[in-house]
């Protein structure tokens, strides 16, 4: 690929990731008691599905506000409506945390 293109294909990627009806499904994968990636950034109108590889259930909490729901072998999911940073953790297990940094 010629330096040309490279810099126009990033130009346009920057150009979708700022338009609010590119809504994104972001994973995080919980294997073992961990989520990962345990930080996320993402925008408001984004999913974020969490895919539990564990035999036991597990949650997303936040103190105060949602929770959802991760059954075995299983997804959960939730559709971001508010900016902002967002600590969760899981009722079950309260070690495990993650975080959301979510943009307008
Ligand atoms: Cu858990």
């Amino acid at each position: 690929m010629t330096m040309t293109a490279r810099i126009s294909t990033l130009s346009a990627a920057l150009v979708l990731s700022a338009s609010p009806a590119m809504a994104a499904t972001i994973e995080v994968t919980i294997e073992k008691l961990v989520f990962s990636p345990a930080s996320v950034e993402a925008k408001i109108g984004d999913t974020i599905e969490w895919v539990n590889k564990d035999a036991f259930a597990h949650t997303a909490t936040v103190k105060g506000g949602w929770e959802v729901t991760i059954p075995p072998k299983s997804t959960g999911k939730m559709t971001l409506k508010a900016a902002g940073a967002v600590d969760y953790f899981c009722r079950f297990h309260p070690n495990m945390k993650g975080h959301l940094d979510v943009a307008q």
